[in-house]
């Protein structure tokens, strides 16, 4: 009986052990993604799609990348005129799901750019689940061309 109680902690306690991240599978998927780079010291806008191949609800907590400094998952609300953005902890992929970074909504702030139009600069973001998706990002003028 002693034994069987044993088992049973160890298979609970096993289920709290995170796997290394390298054993994960990526749960999402980047497509589409590029950055609006802008003249002289502006920040740039990171954009792109992301579609799960979990079962599970995943999250995008962070990000970062050798050519933005600190790398922030922001918001833009508001219409007409009138537009503001704000930090995000997370953005909540849902199972099966995509959510899409674009202009307008969320984006990744990229506030000490250096970004050379017409080249490509790797993006890691962190999940929730402990694993993370790096993804080359297509760098765009101010047009987004
Ligand atoms: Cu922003």
């Amino acid at each position: 009986m002693k034994a069987l109680f044993e088992i049973t902690l160890a298979v609970q306690l096993a289920a709290f052990v995170p796997l290394p991240a390298a054993a994960q599978p990526a749960g999402l998927v980047v497509t589409d993604a590029w950055f609006r780079s802008l003249p002289g010291k502006l920040p740039a806008a990171g954009y792109f799609s992301l579609r799960s191949n979990s079962g599970l609800t995943l999250a995008v907590t962070g990000a970062e990348s050798d050519g933005c400094g600190k790398l922030l998952l922001h918001k833009s609300s508001g219409n007409g005129g009138m537009s503001s953005m704000a930090m995000v902890d997370k953005v909540t992929v849902p199972p099966g799901g995509t959510v899409k970074f674009a202009p307008g909504g969320y984006h990744l702030m990229c506030v000490d750019p250096r970004l050379k139009t017409g080249s490509r600069m790797p993006v890691t973001l962190h999940l929730s689940d402990g694993s993370s998706v790096i993804a080359a990002f297509q760098v765009h003028g101010a047009t987004g061309k």
